[in-house]
């Protein structure tokens, strides 16, 4: 799978592949991430890509020139969806990743400090995407998450030993309690049923701690996970 990002800060988004899992995805050919930096595509001598607003008020805005044109000069495959992140997208979550999984390549905006151009959105017509209601300096960690969310579902990516099918949201649920060595720490004891075995009541227990939690925390899920099980 293909990410082409366009950023101001290509570094930024290097960088996080040059470890661990996703290092090893992009070693392994698995994903490829590229780099594109809107600033190489400016067509006046200072390399400006932002600008004052029309109207007034405070921040710069991203200038459509530079944003169109390296968006032209990326090469698109058959299969290809662009991505804007921004605040005012829909919401990322574990069914948009499976959807975004799909895809053979996908392009992703990233505006930093300032807002784009609205003729950016209107010429490109990126599918716009949120990582949370919340804002942040810049775009790029949106599109790391996104790239990162959509990777691991890759098969090849994880390992058996990361196994992706277990964790939160895979059932919609968040996930049970962990534990590992030893087996009482602070007075602080492992449950006696994660020690004796029994694969059918471990799995049991693990549900019914994973009900319980989404229940006690995420009570919009817990709604959801009902209603999909039929047990109101
Ligand atoms: C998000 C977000 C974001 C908005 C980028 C202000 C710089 C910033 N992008 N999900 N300009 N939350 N973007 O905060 O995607």
């Amino acid at each position: 799978m293909i990410f082409d990002v366009m950023t101001l800060f290509p570094e930024m988004v290097e960088n996080y592949f040059q470890y661990s899992i996703l290092k090893r995805a992009s070693d392994g050919g698995i994903i490829t991430v590229n780099t594109i930096n809107p600033r190489d595509y400016t067509e006046n001598k200072h390399k400006k890509v932002d600008d004052m607003p029309y109207g007034g008020g405070a921040g710069m805005v991203l200038m459509p020139q530079p944003y169109v044109d390296a968006y032209e000069s990326i090469p698109k495959l058959e299969n290809t969806l662009t991505i804007m992140l921004s605040p005012q997208g829909e919401p990322l979550t574990d069914k948009v990743v499976n959807e975004l999984g799909q895809y053979e390549q996908i392009i992703m905006l990233c505006g930093h400090y300032e807002g784009f151009d609205e003729r950016i959105r209107e010429i490109i017509k990126p599918r716009e995407i949120s990582i949370g209601d919340f804002v942040l300096t810049g775009g790029e960690l949106p599109a790391l998450c996104l790239i990162d969310a959509v990777s691991r579902k890759i098969e090849g990516t994880l390992g058996k030993i990361e196994s992706a099918d277990e964790d939160s949201f895979s059932n919609g649920l968040i996930e049970y309690p962990h534990y590992t060595r030893p087996r009482e720490y602070r007075g602080y004891k492992v449950p006696e049923v994660l020690l004796n075995g029994n694969h059918k009541e471990i799995n049991e227990f693990r549900l019914q701690k994973s009900i319980e939690r989404t229940k006690a925390r995420r009570p919009d899920l817990y709604e959801k996970y009902l209603q999909s099980h039929n047990k109101p």
